[in-house]
């Protein structure tokens, strides 16, 4: 019987094989992809980022754990993916710059595929030029995502580049990631901001009706 405390343990060990075949199993039981998603390994890597927090794993740890994760998420990726849904639009996702956090970015990424729209994952790391270039490629959402306290502001600066480059008013610009905060979309004057990314991509429907 699929366990999804099992799977979290799994990820938590970053045991890359086993996470894979508790998976595995898992969806030849009948569980739904987004269950073994939220219930397994995203509950993994948030009791893993507490270990983390209080200094009883550290970042060896939680990369294999990361790439544990990626393992799963990896499988379950086309069973939350419809493709026969026509794109609701384009949206150019990333991690700012210095910021090598990528795990809840691809989730969103997912997600929003999952909802209908077409994804340019511009990756980690990403400077504010090439967000403002993804723009110019056709963008009508940019969706920044930053985990860390010390690159958040990159997101200001990323919306300032927007407008030097006169394009702000042609794209909507949504943010999230573990430490924002909607006051902190108001006060940089993103579009939105959503907590997770299934809420993430009711975000994006909103966004792009306006
Ligand atoms: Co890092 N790390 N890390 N880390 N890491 C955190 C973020 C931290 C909170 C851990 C802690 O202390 N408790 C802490 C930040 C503290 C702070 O800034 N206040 C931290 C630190 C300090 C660091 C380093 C500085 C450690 C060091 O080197 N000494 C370093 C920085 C590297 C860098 O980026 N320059 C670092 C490195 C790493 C690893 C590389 C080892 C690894 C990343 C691997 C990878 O991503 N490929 C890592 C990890 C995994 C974490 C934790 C443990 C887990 C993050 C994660 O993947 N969560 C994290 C602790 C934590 O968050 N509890 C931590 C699971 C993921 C599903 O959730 O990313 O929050 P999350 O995404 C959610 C929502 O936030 C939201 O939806 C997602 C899905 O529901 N969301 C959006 C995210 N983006 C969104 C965008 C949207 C909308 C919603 O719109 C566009």
């Amino acid at each position: 019987m699929a366990d999804m405390t099992q799977i979290a343990q799994a990820v938590k060990d970053g045991r890359k094989k086993i996470v894979e075949q508790l998976v595995k199993d898992a969806l030849a039981e009948g569980v739904n992809a987004a269950d073994i998603l939220n219930n397994g390994l995203v509950v993994g890597m948030t009791e893993l980022g507490e270990l983390f927090k209080t200094g009883e794993v550290y970042v060896p740890e939680v990369l294999v754990a990361a790439r544990a994760m990626k393992a799963g998420t990896a499988i379950l990726k086309p069973l939350l993916m419809d493709e026969n849904v026509q794109s609701l639009g384009t949206v150019a996702i990333g991690t700012v710059e210095g910021d090598l956090h990528d795990i809840g970015k691809n989730l969103v990424g997912m997600m929003l595929e999952g909802t209908g729209f077409t994804v340019v994952d511009l990756g980690e790391n990403v400077p504010p030029a090439n967000f403002v270039q993804a723009v110019r490629d056709g963008a009508q959402i940019i969706g920044m995502s930053a985990l860390l306290t010390t690159t958040m502001p990159m997101m200001k600066t990323t919306i300032e580049a927007l407008k030097e480059a006169g394009l702000r008013d042609k794209v909507k610009v949504m943010i999230g990631g573990a430490p924002i905060t909607q006051e902190y979309a108001d006060q940089i004057g993103a579009d939105g901001y959503s907590t997770d990314a299934a809420s993430a991509a009711e975000l994006a429907k909103r966004l792009i009706a306006c």
